[in-house]
């Protein structure tokens, strides 16, 4: 008897609340939700392949061994925790922790269990080499963050908002930042015809910018000069709130000061925009009342991302952009602890220079993390402290993190490497076992990883206190022997005879949890259900009572309000950073010339059907192509005498890759815009490649060249490169 059941889909971080239709124990199609009262019968063609996904031929149903051969031979995953577990203890004992290390990628994010087990873990072993994505997506935020101060109520939110200021982002594709998760692009039209004042920053003409008011299409790499302008004009025309500026941050005058030399003029010339857009956009974004201004992985991939996110936190701050006393909390926490928040700032504390310290290049632990960045060289360095061993959790290095030539020889070089990857990923095809995980519909799901982003990102996470919990609704196939990601980490503690504790979660913005870690039993596993009841200890709303919701409910029932400020509260936000201003000097300054050596800058951007490099196994969503194409400019194009849909090539100083061009009018001419975590392993027939499985950018991009100094980001937008034809064309 088919059945439609309600579920949360975990192929991304929108985490939409959807339906899926199971026949016989399988899931043979997904649909929208009506009855989900956040997404309200939302779903996009990547949730559509849940069914696929489940089913799919190149999906690993027995975890994965490598030979002396090289090749993979399936194993029982009991025998390769057994095996793993013993060369682990033998890496401790010879080389101590620091010789092990975590990374958990984009798909330990979509599983609550996933990243908070794999910690516990690291805790127990004492290893502080923890990685995630974030020093490779947006290290300007959390950098920024600590480098100004918080507001501890948070920011105005999208629902409301007179003006919106997208930087960089492009939210009806990524559906991650830039507009709530729950069907950005539907709120996004809405919020234009009920009269929102959009502003986009973006070289592309995007989704986004297509609904703008006013569309800022720049120069990648101009962020910090054009909100470096805008802060100018409103503070020429005294358009600021400045009585909430004067209460509440210090370093106005510094701050004045530092953007002076950003005239309109200059800002027009340096990011080829027009002088009076910029001017009328800073008026609209001033003139609010309400609204926010958010960047996304745009400007933190370009040079100085940390300074751009500082910048834009200055204008929201100065346009007295964060929620007073007396407002409504929009997100006063479900899963997580009661958030009663004052209307006061949280002050300012260091961005770096703290934690562990990595042997390479000066770099330090940041408030975004460690430098996944230099993960790789952390692996090549020899001598003490060198890094043996790596466990990888749903991310895959060898495709998405840049500079593949060095991941790659990181990769080939540990003694252990471990992924849990439903796929033999680039990444995986170099692992020594690889564990095969149950998949989102084989093991219960929550919405506690996107709630505890709630106002990290300002336009990201939920702007409402919404949750659903999703029990599991079929059984891995008969024949499997998979696991949860978690199980992982409990098995080896096991093994490795380690006790674990598991912190309940809080929401980023209360900074920190409260609660005591709990200890865990090791004497027999605990089931899903009851890690995330340990996950959600002290939550406001019990997790007993979101799961009666099947359909996700918004537990708004009683209103929180902000609370005043507290009188003793000291804190200021800081507008005058010395290292930010100082890097602002920096920028007035400089030039970047434009040579016919590399007269083009190659800048990231997401495609809508694939989420980084997972989805190009499912034909539904490949229909179009499998590759990512090189987007161009249609007279770039004809300037090179390519046509679409030919071979070019693109040189960097570092590195030579084949893309497919395709023309795109929307772009700014001068640009080649690409999608990043394609391509396989290198090797083989390139031209082929770069049509079966596409062309890794990662390759154009060394790190350890250009780079940020603390996150250790390299420059992965407005990356000179030069464009030529291919001398052998693709014929499709
Ligand atoms: N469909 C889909 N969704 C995804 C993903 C995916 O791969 N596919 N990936 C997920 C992940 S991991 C993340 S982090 C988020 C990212 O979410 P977003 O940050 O929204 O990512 P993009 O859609 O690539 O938007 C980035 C925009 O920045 C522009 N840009 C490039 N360089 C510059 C610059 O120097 N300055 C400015 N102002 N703009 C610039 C690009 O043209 C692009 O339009 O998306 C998530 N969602
Ligand atoms: N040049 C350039 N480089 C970039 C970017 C860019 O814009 N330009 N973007 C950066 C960003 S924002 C990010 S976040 C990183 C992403 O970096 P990663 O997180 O390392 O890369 P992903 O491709 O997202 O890796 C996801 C892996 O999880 C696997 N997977 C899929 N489903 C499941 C599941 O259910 N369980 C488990 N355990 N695994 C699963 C997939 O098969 C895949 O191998 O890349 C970064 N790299
Ligand atoms: S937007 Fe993300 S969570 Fe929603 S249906 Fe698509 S893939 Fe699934
Ligand atoms: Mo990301």
């Amino acid at each position: 008897m088919a059945e439609m059941r309600p579920t949360i889909c975990r192929v991304c971080a929108a985490h939409c609340g959807i339906l899926v239709e199971v026949s016989d124990g399988q899931v043979v199609a997904a649909a929208g939700d009506r009855d989900n009262p956040l997404y309200g019968g939302y779903i996009c063609p990547k949730g559509r392949t849940l069914p696929e996904q489940h089913r799919h031929a190149g999906r690993l149903l027995h975890s994965m061994k490598r030979g002396a051969d090289g090749t993979h031979a399936p194993v029982a995953h009991e025998q390769a925790l057994d095996e793993i577990a013993t060369t682990l203890a033998g890496l401790l004992e010879r080389h101590g922790p620091r010789s092990i290390a975590l990374y958990a990628g984009t798909y330990a994010f979509m599983y609550p269990l996933a990243t908070p087990m794999a910690m516990a873990w690291m805790n127990a072993i004492d290893s502080p080499m923890r990685f995630v994505p974030a020093t490779i997506d947006k290290p300007g935020k959390g950098i920024a963050m600590a480098l100004h101060g918080r507001w501890a109520a948070g920011p105005q939110t999208f629902a409301g908002a007179d003006t919106w200021m997208i930087v960089g982002a492009n939210p009806p594709v990524s559906r991650s930042i830039g507009a709530p998760p729950n069907n950005g692009a539907g709120q996004l039209h809405a919020a234009v015809r009920r009269g929102l004042q959009l502003i986009v920053v973006d070289p592309r003409r995007t989704e986004s910018a297509r609904l703008a008011t006013v569309h800022l299409q720049c120069r990648p790499g101009e962020d910090p000069a054009i909100i470096a302008g805008m802060l100018r004009v409103i503070l020429q025309e005294e358009r600021l709130d400045r009585r909430f500026a004067a209460e509440n941050a210090q370093g106005l005058e510094e701050l004045a000061r530092a953007v002076d030399p950003f005239t309109p003029e200059l800002v027009a010339q340096r990011a080829d925009v027009p002088a009076d857009l910029l001017v009328r956009a800073a008026r609209i974004f001033a003139a609010g009342p309400r609204g926010f201004a958010v960047a996304g992985t745009g400007p933190n991939m370009a040079p100085r991302g940390t300074l751009s996110e500082y910048l834009l936190l200055c204008l929201n701050t100065i346009c007295g952009r964060w929620l007073r006393a007396g407002e409504r909390v929009p997100n006063p926490g479900v899963l997580t602890p009661a958030f009663l928040p004052r209307a006061q700032p949280v002050a300012p504390g260091p961005g770096w220079g703290f934690g562990e310290r990595l042997r390479v290049r000066g770099f330090t632990n940041t408030a975004a993390g460690l430098p996944t960045a230099a993960l790789p060289e952390e692996i090549l360095l020899e001598g003490a402290g060198q890094v043996r061993a790596l466990i990888c959790v749903g991310g895959n290095p060898v495709a998405a993190w840049p500079d593949q030539q060095k991941t790659l020889a990181a990769m080939q070089r540990l003694e252990l490497l471990v992924t849990v990857d439903p796929e033999m990923s680039a990444t995986s095809k170099l692992a020594h076992y690889v564990i095969a995980p149950r998949l989102s519909l084989e093991q219960p799901g929550l919405t506690l990883p996107i709630e505890t982003l709630s106002t990290y990102a300002y336009g990201m996470g939920y702007e409402s206190p919404y949750a659903q919990y999703a029990p599991q609704l079929i059984d891995p196939p008969a024949s499997a022997d998979v696991i949860e990601d978690w199980e992982l980490f409990h098995g080896l503690a096991r093994r490795m005879g380690l006790a674990l504790s598991l912190a309940p979660a809080y929401p980023w913005i209360s900074s920190g949890s409260a609660a005591e870690p709990v200890q865990l039993d090791m004497q027999r596993q605990p089931t899903t259900d009851e890690l995330l009841e340990v996950l959600t200890r002290g939550s406001r709303v019990p997790l007993a009572q979101v799961k009666t919701h099947a359909h996700g409910h918004v537990f708004g029932e009683e209103a929180v309000t902000v609370q005043p400020k507290d009188p003793a509260c000291g804190a200021r936000l800081d507008l005058a950073n010395a290292a930010m201003l100082t890097e602002l000097r920096e920028v007035a300054s400089e030039t970047e010339a434009i040579t016919a050596d590399h007269a083009y800058r190659l800048v990231p951007r997401r495609l809508p059907d694939v989420y980084n490099s997972f989805g190009r196994s499912f034909p539904l969503l490949v229909r179009k192509s499998r590759h990512n194409p090189a987007f161009m400019h249609p007279d770039d194009l004809a300037a090179l005498t390519v046509a679409p849909g030919e071979l070019i090539e693109i040189r960097s100083d570092y590195g030579t890759i084949l893309g497919i061009a395709e023309a795109d009018p929307g772009l700014r001419r001068g640009l080649v815009s690409m999608t990043h975590a394609f391509g396989d392993l290198p090797g083989g027939d390139e031209a082929a490649l770069a049509r079966t499985a596409g062309s890794n950018i990662g390759r154009l991009i060394p790190v350890d060249r250009d780079f940020d100094p603390h996150s250790g980001i390299p420059r992965m937008s407005a990356v000179p490169v030069s464009v030529h034809r291919h001398a052998a064309r693709l014929d499709s």
